[in-house]
């Protein structure tokens, strides 16, 4: 019997995969549907912001009634089958079980130092490759992104941050511009992390970029071990988008753009 790769953290516990369902191949025709669970609260006060996030961090264990700032995606074509909620305004909770115990570990990392609760399922073709599973993934929590985010009326919309880990230094900004666009600059020196194909990496942020609408770059400033730049390239992407979705108090619930528009047009 073949053993099973198995990761775990304490935060992001893996669901063992069933064969089954690892197996299982859609028969249906390529879909996407996409349930926004509820529009941003664009026009409250900062202060009814505040209350609201105490409200939900007081009642997070409870997430079987959405609400707030919360994108959900369900993507079955033949090759994959994927589930993704994202909550903007979570703990940093995170379940991720996508059948890529290395992207487990990522999702991870942007769950828990963006503060987003992100709840991934994802089954795939990975007896040939982990490329389908990985893109379809990034494609769904893009467009779960977007769904979240509405009409991107008052947050701070950019976001930056550079994130050591070791001897690696990455830097990443971005802008929820509506436009996609990756800027990709990481130069990874082993074509694979474990099992993890290091190309896919590059392939995640430009899927995730361009369903989300969102102008992407990366640029590693230091770096020699593999794991170490992809790691701190997930921390400063998480540390960053959580810096551009939050909400501005001093935007005052109006979209941060001269051309009062931030959407894929
Ligand atoms: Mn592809």
């Amino acid at each position: 019997m073949l053993a099973q790769a198995t990761f775990t953290s304490p935060r992001c516990p893996l669901v063992t995969p069933t064969h089954s369902s690892a197996t299982r191949r859609p028969s249906s025709r390529s879909s996407q549907k996409v349930q926004a669970i509820a529009a941003p609260r664009i026009e409250e006060t900062a202060a009814a912001e505040l209350a609201r996030r105490n409200l939900s961090s007081a009642s997070a264990a409870d997430m079987s009634v959405p609400s707030g700032r919360v994108g959900r995606v369900e993507r079955t074509t033949k090759e994959t089958s994927v589930e993704v909620t994202i909550d903007l305004d979570g703990t940093g909770k995170c379940t991720a079980d996508t059948g890529i115990p290395f992207l487990d570990h990522m999702l991870d990392q942007i769950s828990s130092h963006g503060l987003f609760d992100l709840n991934i399922r994802a089954r795939g073709d990975t007896w040939i490759d982990d490329h389908h599973t990985n893109e379809d993934l990034a494609l769904a929590m893009g467009t779960a992104l977007a769904q979240a985010l509405g009409d991107r009326k008052g947050i701070h919309r950019f976001g930056d941050f550079s994130a050591p880990l070791d001897e690696a230094l990455v830097h990443v900004v971005l802008d929820l511009s509506g436009r996609p666009f990756l800027g990709y600059g990481l130069e990874i020196p082993t074509e694979r992390i474990g099992n993890f194909d290091t190309q896919l990496v590059e392939h995640f942020f430009q899927s995730l970029a361009n369903t989300s609408g969102m102008t992407l770059h990366m640029r590693q400033l230091a770096g020699r071990n593999s794991h170490h730049i992809v790691e701190a390239a997930f921390k400063a992407f998480a540390r960053a988008l959580r810096k551009a979705t939050e909400i501005d108090p001093r935007r005052g619930g109006q979209i941060a753009s001269s051309k009062g528009v931030l959407m894929q047009q």
